[in-house]
């Protein structure tokens, strides 16, 4: 019984039953702007011993929520107020779905009794999540809340990660209803592992072992399936020259001497055969179409969503699975017939050359004593003073891409940027995310920020976030 009359035995409310839910499905942070309707729910968040962290725009409070979810693989969730607070989150909902990075958003919206009346901050929240989210999901009674947030983490991080929209009637903030009619369930169970088929495997490697020219490209899903230690023996086991996408850089350390990231459009541009590990064909990898590849080139594509499989570019062959397992699957294959890309070839004598030539320009730039500094020099100041150990967030235009060619990554996850959506704005969202993260997990961690000042403008008063909960 939803109603709160007088039903005996203990009672609990709706914003008790989504902090309890959070709590049960392992959720640690929550990001969001309080306000009405959902003020209580940040209350019992808190009080059910969730991480609350109150933010100064619902936006970066989204892209925050987003980037603990790709750093830990549990959502982060971003609570949100009826209408503005709501259309505020849509940017962080869409950044996170076509990163795919996990994340939860809780809207509170209007009391069921005042739709369509012109309620206070009243908007089609539901109709509009559904563009944004994989799941967009109203509870239909108070009992049938732990189910529905068991729904939305499994949702959002099986199969392809994305973002999930739970909205919460206002009136059901603080209804109450009895314990004993809750549909109550337990932590949802980690994703399932699934491995490619073995005959692709096999003629994956055939492919690969035929190759004049190969090139694995690294992309932020193997970073995010913790592949770093299989690709790393792949590609040593194997001579295999590599290529990270922005986000996937450190999942092989930068100066691993494998890394022709020096010479991308080279690799690029004349690779026969490509190992596409945990990336996608799309504008930042310029389709996989001519002039920026081969016309004839071989894609091997290693994804865990099938629908992937074959965009742009028709594979030679399809590993549908999880990176890491897929990785294992390969490395036992060539285990098994051992094949090793000769260092001595025309194709590592080529991409070697052009790297030699690239780094020299970039050498010549980063030693320039003008004023004022051009970005290389500015970088190269900066290269002394950080950390190799630390979390990179950046973002503007050539700030960000220079900074990615000028600022190497040993680590994986450690690179956070304005990644498929090109979106200005997410920095010190995820800076503030990643230092909480780093704050509970490995404190001697620092998390570096470098933007550019449009960029850094878009969510600016975030700094006085980050002084409240981690400078104090
Ligand atoms: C949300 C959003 N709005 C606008 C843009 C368009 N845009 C691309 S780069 C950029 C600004 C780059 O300038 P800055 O951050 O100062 O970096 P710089 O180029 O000076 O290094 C903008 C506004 C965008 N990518 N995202």
């Amino acid at each position: 019984m939803a109603s709160g009359s007088g039903a005996e035995g203990e009672a609990v409310s709706g914003a008790h039953l989504i902090a309890e839910s959070l709590k049960a499905q392992n959720i640690e942070y929550m990001f969001g702007i309080v306000g009405i309707p959902i003020t209580e729910i940040a209350i019992a968040a808190q009080a059910s011993g969730l991480k609350y962290i109150g933010m100064r725009n619902e936006q970066a409070a989204c892209y925050a929520a987003s980037a603990v979810g790709y750093l830990t693989g549990r959502p982060g969730v971003c609570l949100v107020v009826s209408g503005p607070g709501f259309l505020h989150a849509l940017g962080g909902m869409a950044n996170a779905n076509m990163n795919c990075w996990p994340l939860i958003v809780i809207g509170g919206s209007s009391d069921r009794n005042q739709e369509t009346m012109g309620a206070f901050q009243e908007f089609p929240q539901v109709e509009a999540g559904r563009l944004y989210n994989k799941l967009t999901v109203r509870p239909s009674s108070l009992e049938v809340i732990p189910a529905v947030v068991e729904k939305a983490v499994r949702t959002s991080i099986y199969g392809r990660p994305g973002s999930c929209y739970i909205d919460i009637p206002g009136d059901f903030v603080n209804l109450q209803v009895n314990k004993s009619s809750v549909k109550y369930v337990e932590c949802c169970l980690p994703p399932p592992i699934s491995m490619a088929k073995q005959s692709a495997v096999s003629e994956a490697a055939s492919i690969i072992a035929h190759s004049k020219q190969p090139l694995l490209i690294i992309g932020k899903g193997a970073a995010y399936s913790h592949a770093e230690n299989n690709i790393r023996k792949l590609v040593d086991l194997c001579g295999l020259p590599f290529l990270p996408t922005p986000m996937a850089k450190g999942v092989v350390p930068d100066n691993h001497p494998n890394c022709v990231a020096a010479a991308r459009s080279t690799a690029l541009q004349y690779a026969d055969v490509i190992i596409l590990l945990g990336a996608r064909l799309n504008w930042i990898l310029h389709f996989g179409l001519p002039p920026r590849f081969r016309q004839e080139v071989k894609v091997i594509q290693i994804d865990i969503c099938a629908e992937e499989l074959g965009n742009n570019v028709r594979p030679a062959a399809s590993l549908l699975g999880d990176i890491n397992t897929v990785t294992k699957q390969l490395l036992e294959e060539f285990s098994k017939r051992p094949w090793k890309y000769p260092s001595s070839s025309q194709w590592w004598k080529r991409l070697r050359e052009k790297i030699m030539n690239n780094e020299e320009k970039s050498k010549g730039l980063e030693l320039q004593k003008s004023l004022p500094m051009n970005y290389y020099t500015v970088f190269r100041h900066i290269r002394e003073l950080i950390p190799r150990d630390c979390i990179l967030v950046s973002e503007g235009a050539n700030t960000m891409d220079i900074g990615r060619t000028m600022l190497p990554n040993y680590h994986p996850r450690q690179r956070l940027d304005a990644g498929t959506f090109g979106t200005m704005g997410v920095g010190l969202g995820f800076a503030i995310a990643a230092a909480m993260v780093a704050k509970d997990r490995t404190p001697e961690k620092r998390v570096i920020c470098i933007e550019g000042d449009s960029a850094f403008g878009f969510s600016g008063m975030e700094l006085e976030t980050i002084c409240r909960y981690l400078f104090l």
